[in-house]
């Protein structure tokens, strides 16, 4: 096939086309990129856990050096919970991290759980990135990335012990989402997802919650709708843990730091009128 006969068949609508590109043009994101040189684990998700406050003090000049070593910290804080919750992985096991990014949370599962890792993503860009870490940490036979769309992934019925989806699933038909990963999952495989939702009970989205879809060209969905997309597909969740009091120190560090992107405020707004969630949600395949 050629490339672009690849491309319309990863990107079928001009929905995803526009997601593909606003990916492929934030190559320069210093939020991203500075926190990722620290050690090479390169993040696209919010941290979790409270800073450490004497970051703030210290000599002026290497300030914001320590803020920013501080959130790199909470982000790979955030990705070992996620990987907590997918339980008993053994060397054997494959995982499949849908929406990838630039591979952070990949190669973290990789040291933790020495297994093979496939992650899809709609950006080429971040294809090249990630598989271009791999080797560099020296995990590239057993971690690979791959231009594909994680709705129809064309992986093997059955054939993975594990999913996560670490803030992706704002970019996609939950419905869909979720047959794709049933289908992919063996009996008793786990999904974990970490997702910023909308809270049902406040009713409708909220102008902060709004702005943040502005911001990131996405969708962000109601709680409910996780719910009922997973009960609809045989995934039946072990554990709901509502994560937006341990993400507020993260914004409020950000919002301090010299890689603000002025989504900040939008953020502390909607977590703290309640109008917005931080969830982690693990479920099982039956
Ligand atoms: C990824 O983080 C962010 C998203 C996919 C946006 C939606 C997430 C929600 C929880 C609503 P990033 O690290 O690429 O964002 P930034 O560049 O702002 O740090
Ligand atoms: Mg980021």
């Amino acid at each position: 096939m050629t490339s672009t006969a690849v491309e319309s068949k990863v990107l079928r609508t001009a929905y995803q086309k526009s997601v593909a590109a606003y990916w492929n043009n934030n190559q320069q994101d210093p939020v991203n990129l500075r926190l990722g040189e620290i050690d090479g684990l390169y993040h696209h998700h919010y941290g979790i856990g409270e800073y450490d406050a004497s970051v703030l003090e210290g000599p002026e000049e290497t300030r914001d050096a320590r803020i920013i070593q501080e959130m790199h910290r909470l982000e790979t804080a955030q990705a070992d919970v996620l990987l907590d919750y997918l339980g008993d992985v053994q060397p054997t096991d494959q995982l499949l991290d849908a929406g990838s990014g630039r591979g952070g949370t990949s190669i973290m599962a990789n040291h933790r759980f020495r297994c093979r890792v496939d992650g899809v993503t709609i950006s080429e860009y971040q294809v090249g990135f990630a598989n271009e870490q791999a080797v560099q940490w020296g995990c590239s036979d057993d971690v690979q990335f791959h231009f594909r769309n994680m709705l129809d992934t064309g992986f093997d019925t059955g054939s993975k012990r594990g999913i996560w989806t670490n803030e992706t699933t704002m970019y996609v038909d939950l419905f869909d989402l979720y047959a794709e990963f049933s289908r992919l999952l063996e009996y008793g495989g786990r999904y974990v997802c970490i997702t910023g939702c909308y809270n049902d009970v406040t009713g409708g989205r909220s102008k902060a919650v709004s702005k943040i879809d502005e911001h990131y060209t996405c969708n962000i969905h109601p709680r409910s709708h996780y719910f009922k997309a997973l009960t609809a597909n045989n995934l039946v969740p072990i554990n709901v843990v509502d994560l937006t009091a341990q993400t507020i120190p993260y914004w409020e560090l950000r919002a301090q730091s010299s890689v603000a992107t002025g989504i900040e405020e939008a953020f502390l707004n909607a977590y703290r009128e309640g109008s917005f969630h931080y969830l982690l949600i693990a479920a099982d395949r039956i």
